[in-house]
């Protein structure tokens, strides 16, 4: 039988079968949050963070805010993707010279592994909020580029494979602030260092509500035969703040700048304690996914209320077919 996801075999991910009662297409792992608070002494809250598979186990990039509040980067490794060893002290960037090249700050990464290297994409400080992008090989040393797109903007997402011979990048243009507004753009470039060809994806808003104030593009997309599956963060306005949940969007596999599904509501929204209680009540904010081609399962990891990291089920035929069947799409 032709898999529906264009990937490797990765039998080793975190899993649990869906539970009777449950009748989402997404559900919880059992065992949330994996990251408490506090895992190592400079790291007060981990969150919005990114794994990928590294050498037959995960490594990944881990948003922590440090105890002076200021949010930061650390590498991790993990032979189940669910207990993570996080390193004592915070990523030390260098340039290709090696020269140190430290952010003043940096949070929500995401991690694309392209051919031998990792690239690592973040909010970072250019004046204000942009784009970061990083490479590392073995998560010990960490390269700092230059940054793709001019500031303000935030969630950089890099698709996992060159399209029509371009990389290419999904970002959210915003403001110096916590940005009352914003829709999803893609831009393309041969060498990851010149961006161009910019276009508009997918805005806020349609029917649904909790995703009228902002979008936000999530984790790598998963290049599947129904077109790239992408999580995306969705943002309400209520009395008492923003709220963030997630859904998803199916784009074309060789023009992604074309919407071909989108949920009409959220996959996921914060319900459980530690998705409503904490630094920032209210939040699910997905940055990384990991996938097993043979079976279909998909490890969504998110942050929890600014504070934890969760981790989300689902099987990708069941979720696109939701997708195709309760889609809006909202140019
Ligand atoms: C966004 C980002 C995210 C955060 C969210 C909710 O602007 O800063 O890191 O999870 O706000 O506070």
């Amino acid at each position: 039988m032709r898999k529906t996801i264009n990937g490797n075999s990765l039998p080793n991910i975190p899993w649990e079968e869906k539970p009777k009662e449950c009748s989402d297409v997404i559900w919880r792992f059992s065992g949330n949050p994996i990251i408490d608070r506090n895992p190592v002494p400079k790291a007060a809250r981990v969150y919005n963070s990114a794994i990928v598979p590294y050498k037959g186990e995960f490594a990944g990039v881990f948003r922590a805010d440090q105890k002076n509040g200021r949010a930061t980067l650390f590498a991790g490794f993990s032979k189940d993707a669910i207990k993570i060893n996080l390193d004592q002290d915070p990523i030390e960037w260098i340039n290709e010279d090696g020269t140190p090249n430290p952010t003043s700050f940096a949070y929500d990464p995401r991690v694309v592994n392209i051919d031998d290297t990792y690239y690592i994409l973040w909010c970072d400080d250019m004046n204000g909020p942009s784009i970061g992008l990083g490479r590392t090989i073995d998560f010990k040393t960490f390269i700092r580029l230059s940054n793709p797109l001019m500031p303000y903007n935030r969630n950089g997402v890099l698709f996992p494979r060159k399209i029509n011979g371009k990389y290419m990048l999904l970002s959210r243009p915003s403001d110096t602030g916590h940005t009352p507004f914003g829709d999803i753009f893609i831009s393309e470039s041969p060498d990851l260092v010149y961006w161009g060809n910019h276009k508009h994806l997918m805005s806020k808003g349609g029917k649904g509500w909790w995703q009228g104030t902002k979008i936000g593009a999530g984790p790598i997309p998963i290049e599947t035969n129904e077109g790239w599956l992408l999580f995306y963060h969705g943002v309400s306005g209520t009395c008492n703040g923003f709220v963030y949940s997630f859904g998803a969007v199916i784009l074309d596999l060789d023009q992604p700048s074309k919407v071909l599904y989108r949920t009409r509501d959220y996959l996921l929204t914060p319900e459980k304690d530690y998705e409503s209680v904490g630094f920032v009540p209210n939040v699910v904010f997905p940055c990384a996914n990991l996938f097993d081609a043979d079976t279909g399962r998909i490890a969504i990891y998110y942050g929890a209320a600014d504070t934890y990291t969760a981790i989300a089920f689902t099987q990708v035929d069941e979720l696109i077919q939701y997708v195709k069947n309760n889609s809006e799409v909202i140019i």
